[in-house]
């Protein structure tokens, strides 16, 4: 029979008959607070890389100060920025189902900014790290930030990276780089989440990384429901039962808190 309700109409109403759902986001939920997306172009010092190149264990070998100032720089990109009205959108709806005891809500992201608990929300399973956890490439201990907090210029910098206050090794940022696993508590986490949900909301995600990808299509192999956010099309278009084609900090408030 067919649907003949409006998609966002259909879609909340599918949420609010979800019992457990996970919300699965990428680089698109934080683009309308400033944080460019890996599809954009990068700039300054880094214009003629590509984020996948320099997001690597081996462009780290090679170039550490080159390394080191692009993860400064978006780490002051991400200071600088504020969750935005789909982050806030998040926080409250998963406030809301908690407080109604009307189901749980996990956040999932391969985002490695700190929007999600910013914003409120529940901390998000972050399955690529984050900006804020720097640890030694050598022995791995925890490292620390300078305290005065750097200013970087716009265009970008290069910086050696902090020495290990245990053994002296240069510091790295807490991501994970292209051809590294990923996090095992994350992952595990990610995967339980999935195979227990009723209903996966992807954000924002081209779903091209992998084993991040691979997620939401075991949800739905779980026997989930799977509903898009974005104004592009992505590889998810084709198995989502609701594809939302807007922006997160427009179309979130709008589907989760009824703000319309
Ligand atoms: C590994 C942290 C082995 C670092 C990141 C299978 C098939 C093919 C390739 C592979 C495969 N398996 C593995 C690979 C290789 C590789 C991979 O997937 N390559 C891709 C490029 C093809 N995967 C890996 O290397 C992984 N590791 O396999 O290791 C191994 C295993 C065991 C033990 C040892 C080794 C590691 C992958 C993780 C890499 N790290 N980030 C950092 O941030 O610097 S990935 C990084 O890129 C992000 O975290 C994110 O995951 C990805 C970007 O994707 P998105 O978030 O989706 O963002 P994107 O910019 O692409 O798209 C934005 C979307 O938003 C668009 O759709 C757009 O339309 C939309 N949008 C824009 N504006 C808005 C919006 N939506 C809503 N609102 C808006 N306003
Ligand atoms: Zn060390």
């Amino acid at each position: 029979m067919m649907d003949t309700r409006p998609p966002l109409a259909a879609a909340r109403d599918a949420i609010s008959a979800a019992r457990r759902i996970v919300i699965f986001t990428g680089a698109g939920m934080s683009a309308e607070s400033g944080v460019p997306t890996f599809r954009d172009a990068l700039t300054g010092l880094w214009a003629r890389f590509s984020a996948e190149a320099l997001a690597t264990p081996e462009a780290f070998a090679r170039d550490p100060e080159l390394v080191w100032g692009w993860y400064e720089w978006r780490r002051a990109r991400v200071r600088a920025a504020q969750p935005n009205a789909g982050h806030r959108a998040i926080a409250e709806f998963a406030a809301r189902r908690a407080a109604e005891g009307s189901g749980g809500v996990t956040v999932v992201t391969q985002n490695v900014d700190d929007l999600h608990e910013r914003a409120g929300g529940p901390a998000a399973v972050h399955l690529h790290g984050s900006l804020f956890a720097p640890r030694c490439g050598a022995c791995g201990a925890p490292g620390a930030f300078a305290t005065v907090e750097p200013v970087e210029p716009e265009g970008g910098r290069r910086l050696a990276p902090p020495r290990c206050e245990q053994c002296g090794g240069a510091l790295r940022p807490g991501v994970v780089w292209f051809g590294e696993g990923l996090p095992e508590a994350a992952w595990s986490a990610a995967s339980q989440a999935m195979d227990s949900c009723d209903l996966v909301l992807c954000v924002g995600t081209s779903a091209l990384v992998y084993p991040a990808a691979a997620l939401p299509e075991q949800a739905l192999r779980a026997g989930a429901t799977l509903l898009q956010v974005n104004p592009g099309h992505t590889a998810f278009d084709a198995l989502a039962r609701f594809n939302l084609k807007g922006s997160a900090a427009t179309v979130l408030p709008a589907l989760l808190c009824g703000n319309h």
